[in-house]
């Protein structure tokens, strides 16, 4: 297993610090936004950008999760619905802006997948996607407004996500 660290701690730290001074630009302030992280390591993720946001910006940005098995409607062509094992909203998303946050984009299936939840559940008046690594390989029309980092990846490789929350450590590294 041959293993080589694309973000260390500090990267990690600065990388979302940018996101969050580009979320603030973008959003002009962020009034209305909730974010929202993507189980497991979104979510953190997410916490990360709120308090950023916090210190920067001065204000208290909701953050909640979801919990969604990955929707592979190609898995033996059988079809398979999105499975959501646990939706947490801090409040009514009725003309929110929601920024969802994940670790890896990949195929865009599983972003894909939150969007039909949110809808489902009211009327957001915006939905955006920060990621920390974009690894490329979609399969459907998807892109991230916030990318930490692209990382070109052939499919057989991995990208590796451990973050001080759930692992003890910040390192994103990528495994052949
Ligand atoms: P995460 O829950 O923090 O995102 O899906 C469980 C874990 O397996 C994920 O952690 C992710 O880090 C890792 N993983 C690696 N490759 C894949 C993949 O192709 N699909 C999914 N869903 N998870 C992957
Ligand atoms: P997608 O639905 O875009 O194919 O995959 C996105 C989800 O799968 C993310 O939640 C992410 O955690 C996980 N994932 C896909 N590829 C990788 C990878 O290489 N590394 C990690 N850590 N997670 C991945
Ligand atoms: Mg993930």
């Amino acid at each position: 297993e041959k293993d080589q660290t694309l973000l260390d701690e500090d990267a990690i730290r600065r990388t979302l610090t940018r996101i969050s001074h580009e979320m603030i630009e973008k959003n002009k302030g962020m009034s209305n936004c909730i974010l929202l992280g993507i189980q497991t390591r979104g979510h953190p993720l997410a916490e990360r950008l709120s308090a950023n946001i916090k210190r920067i910006e001065g204000i208290d940005l909701p953050v909640g999760s979801i919990d969604i098995t990955l929707y592979r409607d190609d898995l033996e062509k059988k079809q398979e619905e999105p499975e959501i094992h646990e939706l947490d909203l801090p409040e009514t998303i009725e003309g929110k802006k929601i920024i969802l946050v994940d670790d890896v984009l990949y195929t865009g299936r599983t972003v894909r997948a939150a969007m039909d939840v949110l809808m489902d559940r009211g009327r957001p008046s915006q939905i955006q996607l920060a990621v920390l690594v974009d690894r490329g390989h979609r399969e459907l029309p998807i892109r991230a407004d916030y990318v930490g980092k692209n990382v070109p990846t052939s499919r057989s490789e991995l990208i590796r996500v451990n973050l001080t929350d759930n692992d003890g450590v910040d390192k994103v590294s990528i495994i052949q």
